[in-house]
């Protein structure tokens, strides 16, 4: 796009906005707090580098499609990354899961990872200036082949993961500490049952009591952060999970830990972006895995529809962007990945940008004075408001291709780089 264009289409969408009173100057600044923790995952379908063409392996979870390209190594993974990164205007931190640790071809099970395996992934990130998260990997494994893994009735299984995941948090609180920016560390679990369960008691009580003696070591909150994350139902667990939204909420509120909420995680007419508003009142901080669940928990990728919108909207009117963790989590094998996530995350923060650029205080004195169709008028006409225009403004500012030029950049790199894998 030429930049003389960019340029006089910004400066009317600015006068369009102050007409409401909106500045779009301190929208901008608003959009350099917004730091957003890319999902390594959506490079390889999930596979990871435990051994050679690794695959997703149950869970409850699944990535369709066979687009050529997937990144096979640790060194395409992170070209991959770069070049997800160079198109993104903005801040972003990585967010890496236990199966991508340097192996070197050796067999490293779960319950033996270590800091060794993370630290080139330390170092990368230390020379970015980028922040990592890091979570537990309880899927993908014989030893969660039955459905259950830190809830299991199986004491050997519940100590082999819970072994796995406090490695998990010790190797996050180091990332923390090095890298100066505290680690998120999540833990989510597949557990859970195909047909209706009868004790669903006991699995719960086992989850709880693995949960203790994970979070018995206690680190720097500077260095680390806990987050759990519920989960409504998984290919396998359509009956009951273990882990649902209720279980970790009151364990969440009650251990002062973070809850993760995956908006591909609940009934599809339940609004995530609802839900900020009360969690906020009973925990320090979120963690937010943004997806597009088409149907069931399909984790497309993320486009700016009403339910990001809502999630988007809901923080920035709590003024609560600093206690939430801006997280993605979504894994489309069937086209272009780095396209994929390069659209996705621009469309995360699109949301943000158009909330920044909300009239809020008029609307909210509409509210208060019950004048809801005025409410409902303005609402609706933010919606055909010039955000491309700030946006392709932004990008141009932080030196990223705006409006469609970077699907071209995206469609050199898969002809230069991605059909030669
Ligand atoms: C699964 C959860 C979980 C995973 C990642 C890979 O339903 O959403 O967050 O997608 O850990
Ligand atoms: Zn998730």
């Amino acid at each position: 796009m030429k930049k003389e264009l960019i340029r006089k289409s910004y400066q009317l969408a600015k006068e369009q906005y102050a007409e409401l009173g909106v500045d779009t100057e301190k929208a901008l600044s608003e959009m350099d707090k917004l730091v957003i923790s890319l999902h390594c995952w959506q490079t390889d379908d999930v596979g990871g580098f435990e051994r050679e063409g690794a695959e997703l392996g149950g869970g409850g979870i699944q990535a369709t499609g066979n687009f050529p390209g997937k990144a096979r190594t640790i060194g395409q993974m992170r070209d991959d990354l770069d070049k997800v990164m160079s198109l993104l205007p903005g801040k972003q931190r990585l967010n890496l899961h236990a199966i991508y640790g340097e192996f070197e071809g050796k067999k490293v099970d779960r319950d033996q990872i270590e800091l060794k395996h993370f630290q080139g992934w330390i170092d990368w990130a230390k020379e970015r200036s980028m922040g990592l998260d890091f979570n537990c990997t309880c899927f993908s494994h014989p030893l969660s082949d039955d459905g259950f893994t830190l809830s299991s009735k199986n004491p050997k299984i519940r100590k082999f993961w819970i072994e796995h995941t406090k490695r998990c948090r010790a190797i996050a609180a180091e990332m923390g500490r090095q890298l100066g920016t505290p680690s998120v560390h999540n833990i989510w679990i597949p557990d859970g049952s195909k047909d209706t369960p009868v004790d669903r008691y006991t699995l719960r009580k086992n989850l709880k009591k693995s949960l203790d003696e994970i979070f018995e070591i206690r680190y720097p909150v500077k260095y680390l952060k806990d987050a759990i994350e519920s989960k409504l139902f998984g290919i396998g667990s359509e009956s009951m999970v273990v882990g649902s939204h209720d279980f970790y909420l009151g364990y969440a509120i009650k251990n002062n830990k973070l809850i993760t909420l995956d908006n591909g995680h609940f009934h599809p007419t339940e609004q995530v972006g609802d839900k900020i508003s009360s969690i906020l009142l009973f925990v320090d901080e979120i963690l937010l895995h943004l997806t597009r669940g088409v149907r069931w928990d399909s984790d497309h990728v993320v486009t700016l529809n009403d339910d990001l919108m809502l999630i988007a909207h809901e923080i920035v009117r709590a003024k609560a962007l600093g206690r939430i963790n801006v997280g993605l989590d979504f894994f489309d094998a069937s086209l272009n990945r780095v396209g994929a996530y390069v659209v996705g995350t621009r469309s995360v923060q699109l949301a943000f940008l158009s909330a920044f650029l909300e009239p809020t205080a008029t609307l909210v004195k509409y509210e208060e004075d019950g004048k809801t169709f005025e409410r409902l008028s303005l609402l609706e006409l933010m919606k055909t408001m010039p955000l491309g225009a700030v946006w392709d403004y932004y990008c141009m500012i932080n030196d990223v291709p705006a409006g469609p030029d970077y699907i071209d950049e995206i469609r050199k790199y898969e002809k230069n780089v991605l059909l030669k894998r």
